[in-house]
């Protein structure tokens, strides 16, 4: 059986409790690859990781290889083939005796632990190592971890896949189609409100989406906002935030970026911009991809009209913004 080093950040969180059990299961990477898990947490909460490693124990998957557990991200980040970056502190937490609300000072905690992360996993993990940064804010936690790898062979990406999920479901309701009709869905830009979801460009047999709907106020006032603001749709209802689906959409983008994608179709995550659409190179910016012979690449030359270009350059200066309040992290 082939092996492979999966390291996962926020291993204790509740993302993770949905996300680690289909790593091992076999779905992932597949019937025939082992899996071993290089779990990370922060000292006060490796107690409680057990509890976790535990149950992974007790699911008794046949892929499950070594679970190591640990607080030391370069221990960890050893010959990691992929590591998933979920762990994050969330707003509203004091530190150092001040509650950390405001995006610039979130940017800046959260912004921290990329840059230890990023080096460690740079430094120690596999050349061709593929980074997936969940935790938020995602796109410039990952161009910090990026910066700080000094390793341009790795890919790094942030997670767009359940936004762009979120807009399938919507569209699926909308349509009376199932979701597997609905190709080529891309989120343009930042995983937050000012994410540009295209439906112009995504099809249902040939047809695009935006044209089968025929409703521009349907999609604009009723659609972007419903997929912009799902997040906190799902926090107002359960009183926590999405974790089943965001799991879901992690093990997504893995099997994306695992296997070559299938004619007429792409699929969304954030990667490095090469300037691709005008977008400042090196933003880490949701685009729509395609993985073809193992590589990962930017979908070229899909049309965009005034109203879309008006929403990437939305959300593209916002990145840029954030880009700024973290120049001092970025190496
Ligand atoms: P939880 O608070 O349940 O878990 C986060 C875990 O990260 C905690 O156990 C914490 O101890 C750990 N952690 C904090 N700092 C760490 C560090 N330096 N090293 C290792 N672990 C560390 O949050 P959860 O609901 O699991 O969400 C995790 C992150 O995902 C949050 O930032 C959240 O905002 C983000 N999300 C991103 C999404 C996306 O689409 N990109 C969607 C879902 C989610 O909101």
């Amino acid at each position: 059986m082939k092996e492979i080093n999966v390291l996962v950040t926020g291993a204790a969180g509740q993302i993770s409790y949905s996300l680690l059990p289909r790593l091992i299961s076999g779905e992932t990477f597949g019937p025939n690859t082992k899996v071993n898990l290089k779990l990370v947490e922060i000292p006060p909460v490796l107690d409680k990781l057990q509890g976790t490693v535990l149950e992974l124990e007790d699911c008794g998957f046949s892929n499950c290889g070594s679970i190591m557990s640990t607080s030391d991200i370069n221990e960890a980040a050893e010959d990691c083939d992929w590591a998933l970056l979920v762990g994050s502190i969330p707003r509203g937490i004091t530190i150092n005796g001040k509650k950390i609300e405001e995006r610039g000072d979130l940017l800046h905690v959260n912004g921290g632990i990329f840059t230890d992360q990023g080096n460690a996993i740079g430094t120690k993990g596999k050349e061709d190592a593929k980074i997936l940064v969940v935790g938020n804010p995602a796109n410039t936690n990952a161009l910090i971890g990026k910066s700080n790898s000094n390793n341009n062979s790795q890919l790094w990406m942030a997670m767009t896949a359940l936004d762009a999920n979120r807009a399938k479901a919507q569209v699926s309701i909308k349509t009376n189609r199932s979701i597997e009709d609905i190709k080529g869905m891309t989120i343009w830009g930042n995983h937050s409100p000012t994410m540009y979801p295209d439906l112009d460009n995504a099809s249902i047999n040939g047809k695009s989406v935006s044209e089968i709907i025929n409703d521009s106020n349907w999609i604009e006032n009723d659609f972007l906002v419903r997929v912009q603001q799902r997040g906190k749709e799902i926090i107002d209802a359960r009183g926590a935030s999405s974790a089943a689906s965001a799991a879901n959409a992690a093990i997504d983008t893995v099997k994306n970026v695992e296997s070559d994608t299938e004619e007429g179709t792409w699929f969304s995550a954030a990667v490095a911009s090469d300037g691709s659409y005008g977008v400042p190179e090196g933003l880490i910016f949701g685009y729509p991809l395609r993985t073809e012979n193992g590589k990962v690449e930017i979908v070229q030359d899909l049309e965009l009209n005034d109203y879309a270009k008006g929403k990437i350059e939305i959300t593209t200066n916002e990145l840029l913004e954030e880009k700024e309040e973290v120049k001092d992290l970025i190496a």
